[in-house]
Formats: structure tokens, sequence, C-alpha cells
């Protein structure tokens, strides 16, 4: 199971991958933190291909092309905001890993990339987030053959950290 997890700290728009996942609003039109480091790396088409999709719900995901990333997709989900734990935050964000895990399926992806979804300006607690990224993953991962491998990009030591002990149980 372990060999098909992998941890990196880093920068998710330079991963070589088949898809890397967009932590998106529900606009699906760009924005700061890691959304706009990916449409800023991607270049003026992701954005074009982005405006007809008309949106996203929350707990969904669209996939689209990589333009100039080094990812051949970008799946964009749209996390939930935090305001406490009692509007379904936990469900709504296990719901992105399984619709992006999903779309990677369908498009026989073989490796993606996830960064915190939702741990930023979304505020979702990051030691909660990343129970949650790393028990959905686990359990799609056991019943599918694709993606044959999920890359989890942490952005800081902190980060790295809480996935490094939840991988290592
Ligand atoms: N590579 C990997 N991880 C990153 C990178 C990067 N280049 N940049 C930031 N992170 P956030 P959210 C981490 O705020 O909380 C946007 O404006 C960051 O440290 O990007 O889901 C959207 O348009 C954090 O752990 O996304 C939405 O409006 C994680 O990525 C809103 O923010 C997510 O932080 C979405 O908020």
């Amino acid at each position: 199971m372990n060999n098909r997890i992998e941890l990196v700290k880093g920068d998710i728009t330079k991963m070589k991958v088949d898809a890397i996942v967009n932590a998106a609003n529900n606009s699906l039109l760009g924005g700061g933190g890691v959304d706009g480091a990916i449409h800023a790396a991607a270049g003026p088409g992701l954005l074009e291909e982005c405006r007809k999709l008309n949106g996203c719900e929350t707990g969904k995901a669209r996939i689209t092309a990589g333009y100039g990333l080094s990812a051949k997709h970008v799946i964009h989900t749209v996390g939930p905001v935090w305001y406490g734990g009692h509007r379904d935050e936990p469900e709504k964000l296990a719901s992105c890993y399984q619709t992006s895990l999903e779309l990677a399926m369908q498009n026989k992806l073989r490796t993606i990339a996830f960064p915190g979804i939702s741990t930023g300006a979304y505020r979702f607690p990051s030691d909660l987030a990343a129970l949650i990224a790393v028990n959905e993953t686990k359990r799609f991962l056991m019943k599918n053959k694709f993606p044959e491998k999920v890359t989890f990009v942490a952005f800081s030591e902190e980060q790295y950290q809480t996935y490094r002990k939840l991988l290592e149980q």
C-alpha cells in the first residue's frame, strides 16, 4: 500500500506527474495560494479552459490540460471553508480527495500529486486535513489500480512532518 503513496516537500507546480490537483474556488477562475501559483505557471490557456467549465461545487472536481506545467493535467477541486467543523467540512474535504482520485482513474492517470486542500486561505486544521487526505487515498488505492502512485506535496516542514507521522503508522 504505502509504496503507492509518496511524500515530498516543495512546490507542486514543478511536479512531473500525470496530474497535479489544484485547491480552487467555486468559480474555477483562479485566486491566490496554490491556485494562483498553478495558473501563473500554466499560462493563460488554463484560465481559458477553466472559463468553459462554469465553476465547480464544493467537494467536486474537474479536469483540464496542464498547458505550460510539467504536469499533463490539472484536476481542480474545491475544498470547504472551515467554519468550526459543524458544516460537514470533513465530509466535503473527503469528497475532494474521492472525486479527484475518481477523475484520475477514469482518465487512466498513473501519477497524481495533491497539495493540502483547504489548509491555507480556507483555514481547515492541518492535522485533520492530512488525516482525511491519507485515509481517503488509502481507501481508494485499496480498491483501484489507477492512479498507480499518489504524491502528497507538503509546502512547509510542519506539514511534511504531519504527513510523515501519519504515513508511518
Ligand atoms: N505547492 C504546494 N503547496 C502549496 C503551494 C505550492 N506552490 N502554494 C501554497 N501551498 P491555499 P485553500 C499550500 O490557500 O486553503 C485560493 O485563493 C499552502 O501552504 O492555496 O484550499 C483559491 O482560489 C496550503 O497548505 O488553498 C481559493 O479561493 C495549501 O497549499 C482558496 O485560495 C492550500 O492553501 C482556497 O483555499
